[in-house]
């Protein structure tokens, strides 16, 4: 097992003091690194000790080290996961041949292109969540948006060492591109379209932890499928940190529900006004959200048909999530896969594509299964409170922005309507001016410790078997 070096000014487990260039190109990027920070990260809070883990190792116990730190002393580092003995490529024309160690030629500006992409959104959320401190609910919520800042900012070291390891010259501009675009930029806009998106609300964050992250997962387990086994053990050890940030999206919005379910108990009354004179968040206006940010997180998925997909797939490049366990093909060269499109006469068909061609279809399709399980659990809260209202995943084809649905006009279930409907129709399906400006107004900062806000339930318990009331962030 490697061991990860903190004397070093960049903690690694890639014998990063043996490669001076390399280390020299990095140490002239963390400065840089540093002002991005400071400029677009949470660094209002830049004076406050703040509860935090740090990756210590990259085996499975015993990976992180909880403590106090003020958070531009976080020690950002580069961390892969052990190699595997005789990996062999487990995907695509090169199936079963030694895993590569370096870029193949003829490889290099498809796999430049993911990783630019993956790197890309890791800086983007930071710079969507810069604000929302200074409304968190609880000062336990504080610490788990700065956990998970901290931690994205790791990913895009993760990245950057990738670009600057193994693509030269062309590899350090573009690190320096990756905090040159930032989130919502007119001119220099971040790559992918959710990630322009302004997170400005704790709702909204916690969405953006459900849905966004979960694409995350699913794009960094086919990456840690990569014939490029640096790759692969980078994104390998990256999963094991994106983990909470789903639990903070599928907890933050469990403890909604909960709470809701409370005020609708006490009012003795599912009205949403009601529900709102109380100052929670009435169930309609969570599904209003849901709706909006699981339509987005589906575009991050790519065209049901792509070239691109089907080149990186038969390249080694990138696979599918849990590749060897979970198909028993791993080439797919002559499978295919259905997929839905419209018709072109108003109606829906059935279109069988190559399967490597469909895989952004196969992972999109994988990913909302794994959506509904959070759902299944928040309605299964709501039925035994007695309530018959239920919550639920619009229709894939729903508010597309990209691939063979995108600017079709659907109603939630996916089927397609008039532009003259969907328009009349879309406020009662999206979070409203109204609705937003009514979930402005619950964000108010609560910092005692142990205090909820009133629209969110606490947590079941606290960070690391700490009490709840534990201050997690002492804001000096
Ligand atoms: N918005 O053939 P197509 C995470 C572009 S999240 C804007 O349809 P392809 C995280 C596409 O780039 C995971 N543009 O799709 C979560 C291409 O442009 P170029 C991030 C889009 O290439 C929370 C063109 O449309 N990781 O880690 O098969 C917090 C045609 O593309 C969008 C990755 O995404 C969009 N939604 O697949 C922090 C993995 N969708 O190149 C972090 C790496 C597509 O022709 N990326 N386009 O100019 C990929 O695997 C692929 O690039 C995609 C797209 C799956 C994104």
């Amino acid at each position: 097992m490697s061991t990860i070096d903190y004397s070093e000014k960049i903690p690694n487990n890639v014998d990063l003091a043996n490669d001076r260039t390399l280390q020299r190109a990095l140490e002239h990027w963390q400065p840089r690194f540093l002002e991005w920070w400071k400029e677009l990260g949470p660094n209002d809070f830049a004076n406050s000790d703040v509860y935090l883990r740090t990756a210590v190792g990259v085996d499975a116990q015993g990976w992180a080290h909880y403590g106090t730190v003020k958070m531009p002393d976080y020690r950002w580092g580069i961390f892969l996961a052990d190699p595997i003995a005789d990996r062999t490529i487990g995907f695509g024309d090169s199936f079963g041949q030694p895993v590569w160690q370096q870029v193949p030629g003829e490889f290099r500006s498809q796999f430049r292109r993911l990783i630019v992409t993956q790197g890309d959104t890791e800086p983007a959320s930071v710079e969507q969540q810069h604000r929302l401190g200074h409304t968190c609910p609880s000062l336990y919520d504080l610490r788990n948006l700065f956990q998970i800042n901290v931690e994205e900012g790791r990913h895009l070291w993760a990245m950057v060492y990738i670009l600057h390891a193994y693509f030269g010259r062309d590899g350090r501009e573009e690190a320096e591109e990756l905090l040159a675009r930032h989130s919502g930029d007119v001119d220099k806009p971040r790559i992918l379209g959710t990630f322009n998106e302004p997170i400005e609300d704790w709702l909204s964050f916690f969405c953006f932890c459900y849905f966004t992250d979960r694409d995350g997962k699913f794009q960094l387990k086919s990456l840690a499928e990569s014939s490029f086994d640096p790759l692969a053990r980078t994104c390998r050890f990256m999963l094991t940190e994106e983990a909470h940030h789903m639990f903070v999206g599928e907890t933050g919005l469990g403890r909604i529900v909960r709470r809701t379910l409370e005020v609708m108990k006490e009012a003795a009354s599912d009205n949403p006004e009601a529900i709102r004179r109380q100052g929670a968040v009435d169930l309609p206006l969570l599904q209003r959200y849901l709706n909006y940010w699981f339509s987005s997180s589906l575009d991050l998925f790519g065209s049901e048909v792509s070239s691109n997909a089907a080149t990186t797939f038969a390249n080694g490049i990138k696979g599918r999530p849990d590749e060897t366990t979970q198909y028993q093909d791993h080439v797919c060269a002559d499978s295919s896969f259905e997929i839905e499109v419209p018709d072109g006469k108003g109606g829906i068909m059935k279109e069988p594509s190559p399967m490597r061609n469909a895989m952004n279809e196969v992972l999109r399709d994988a990913y909302i299964r794994d959506c509904e399980i959070g759902l299944k659990r928040w309605n299964m809260q709501i039925k035994r409170a007695g309530y018959n209202f239920e919550l639920k995943l619009p229709s894939n084809r729903f508010r597309r922005a990209i691939g063979a649905w995108a600017n079709i006009p659907t109603d939630l279930e996916g089927r397609l309507i008039g532009r003259e409907e969907y328009d009349r129709r879309m406020p009662g399906w999206l979070p409203s001016a109204s609705d937003r400006g009514y979930v402005k107004s619950l964000m108010q900062r609560v910092v005692e410790p142990g205090k909820m806000a009133a629209w969110i339930a606490p947590p079941e318990r606290g960070v690391n078997n700490l009490p709840l009331d534990y201050a997690y962030v002492q804001l000096n």
